[in-house]
């Protein structure tokens, strides 16, 4: 057995909060573990099951989407809007998790945000391949609230525009864990998801389908009413 060795000097901690651009804070890993939002996230998706929404255009989103809360974010060929029923079951959505609500409070707290009520939770599943165009998250009654999203499973490269949608993208990878925090003047940014690369090798403590296979999912809460 080798001798324990005593610690010569403390490495400089990794930093774990950053500030992205004004208003918007990166909690490295704030979530983790994110093995319980998981079973969470399978108990949502037997209520109300994940399905890729039409747009309004047209198309057909890459990302499933179901929600928890009073209200879910819905698409279809109308347009964009909260809904307090599932359209596919007329029941109202999921109730959010406690431990939703109170890991979205906590991360707002910790960027700037006190007292964050939010009333949906948007839960979005990626699977390898999928992605989300540059937009804006338009559709809350009072933008003065904040957004949370947590970032579980496979990492994903995230692209802040900030207020044009032609500025030069601040580039970012979201891993299992991550929480990103958003208000005041940030949050009416354009973003965007990029394509979902495949994991190297098997990709232990991964979410993932038998059919679908490795996943990431995001949850967004917002206050929509
Ligand atoms: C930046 N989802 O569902 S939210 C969405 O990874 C969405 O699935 C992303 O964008 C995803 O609409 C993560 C991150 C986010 C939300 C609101 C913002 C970033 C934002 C508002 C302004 C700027
Ligand atoms: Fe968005």
């Amino acid at each position: 057995m080798p001798e324990p060795q005593a610690q010569l000097f403390a490495p400089a901690p990794l930093p774990r909060e950053e500030l992205i651009a004004t208003c918007v804070t990166l909690l490295r890993g704030f979530a983790a573990p994110t093995a319980a939002l998981v079973a969470a996230i399978e108990a949502i998706a037997a209520q109300a099951p994940f399905r890729c929404l039409q747009t309004p255009g047209g198309g057909t989103m890459s990302v499933a989407m179901s929600n928890c809360g009073a209200w879910g974010w819905h698409s279809d060929r109308r347009g964009y809007r909260y809904v307090a029923q599932d359209p596919l079951s007329a029941q109202a959505w999921p109730a959010m998790p406690a431990a939703f609500l109170g890991l979205a409070q906590a991360a707002a707290l910790r960027g700037g945000f006190p007292g964050f009520e939010p009333d949906c939770c948007l839960v979005n599943r990626y699977v390898v391949g999928a992605q989300m165009g540059a937009h804006r998250d338009f559709d809350e009654l009072d933008m003065r609230h904040p957004i949370v999203s947590v970032s579980i499973g496979l990492p994903a490269r995230f692209s802040w525009h900030g207020a044009t949608r032609r500025e030069p993208a601040r580039k970012l990878a979201l891993h299992d864990g991550d929480v990103l925090v958003w208000g005041g003047e940030a949050r009416a940014g354009y973003h965007a998801v990029s394509r979902l690369a495949a994991p190297v090798g098997d990709a232990p403590g991964v979410p993932r389908d038998p059919e679908l296979g490795p996943l990431r999912y995001n949850l967004t809460f917002r206050r929509a009413r």
